[in-house]
């Protein structure tokens, strides 16, 4: 049988024996989000001289998480809930030349480590942030999350949603990152575009991908992706009469300096001013 053309970033064997398939749902939307991740990082390897020691992957606890942790042939960090983005920073620090690419939930970047994706995207470090929004905690029985929308149901939630919804792309926006887009799994391509763009933007990405979770949502995984085409409409194109449909598109893309150039710069004016002196 043809393998993959994306299976070169997976580990297929591991200490206990086999890691494919995927330990996720029937349905789960995580595997295409790996996937759109994969296709943008390999052209980038493929066109522009980019080496797989170029990236690391970071990511917290969730089931998004499990894509870091247990399958990636990639240098990863399996960390702490809520905790990915101070340790992205680490690693950028230690090394400002690699691309850390945080795979995070809208648990762990809305919830416990909202506070770390503001500061992050205020400092606009050079970090790409892939955020798979399934709008609950999958890993912990399918609760409410700061994305859940108001009316939905989940299980801590069961007569409905009647607290607001976050907007994670407008949060990012607004907090300062330079570059920002939403779309579903219903839309690899521009999924992979996005990413891509972020990869190669210097300075805070954060490319959210609306993914399906048929286990807690209780729905068949075609019926929600194509509610994405259906209750989607385009930043650029919506109209009044959208209002209840969810934006996607490019919310923000603009350069401005990094955290790590500017760190250089001044920390290279000191020296200038020391050797003056
Ligand atoms: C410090 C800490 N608090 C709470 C938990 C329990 N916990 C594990 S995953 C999770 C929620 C994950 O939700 P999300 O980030 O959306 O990821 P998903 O499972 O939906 O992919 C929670 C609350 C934990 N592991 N660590
Ligand atoms: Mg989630």
């Amino acid at each position: 049988m043809k393998k993959h053309p994306m299976l070169k970033y997976l580990k297929e064997q591991g200490p206990q024996g086999d890691r494919l398939p995927l330990i996720m749902c029937p349905g789960c939307g995580s595997g295409q989000v790996l996937n759109f991740i994969f296709m943008a990082i390999d052209h980038l390897i493929n066109e522009q001289g980019y080496q797989k020691d170029n990236f690391v992957f970071i990511s917290g606890v969730g089931c998004h998480a499990r894509l870091t942790s247990h399958y990636l042939n990639f240098d990863s960090g399996w960390t702490i809930h809520g905790r990915t983005l101070p340790i992205a920073t680490g690693a950028l620090l230690a090394n400002p030349e690699l691309h850390p690419v945080v795979i995070t939930g809208d648990g762990d970047t809305g919830a416990i480590g909202g506070n770390h994706f503001i500061h992050a995207c205020r400092r606009n470090l050079d970090l790409t942030i892939v955020c798979l929004n399934n709008k609950l905690y999958g890993m912990t029985g399918g609760q409410s999350s700061p994305t859940t929308l108001n009316g939905e149901t989940t299980s801590t939630n069961p007569y409905g949603n009647f607290e607001a919804d976050f907007d994670l792309c407008e949060l990012a926006k607004t907090a300062g990152a330079t570059y920002v887009a939403r779309w579903t799994t219903a839309h690899p391509t521009k999924s992979v575009k996005a990413i891509l763009k972020g990869l190669e933007n210097r300075g805070t990405s954060f490319i959210e991908i609306l993914s399906q979770c048929p286990t807690h949502f209780k729905q068949s995984p075609s019926q929600m992706i194509r509610e994405y085409k259906e209750k989607t409409v385009r930043l650029e194109k919506m109209q009044e009469d959208d209002a209840g449909k969810i934006p996607i598109g490019e919310f923000q893309d603009m350069r401005k300096p990094d955290w790590s150039s500017s760190y250089r710069k001044i920390v290279q004016s000191v020296q200038n001013k020391t050797i003056q002196d």
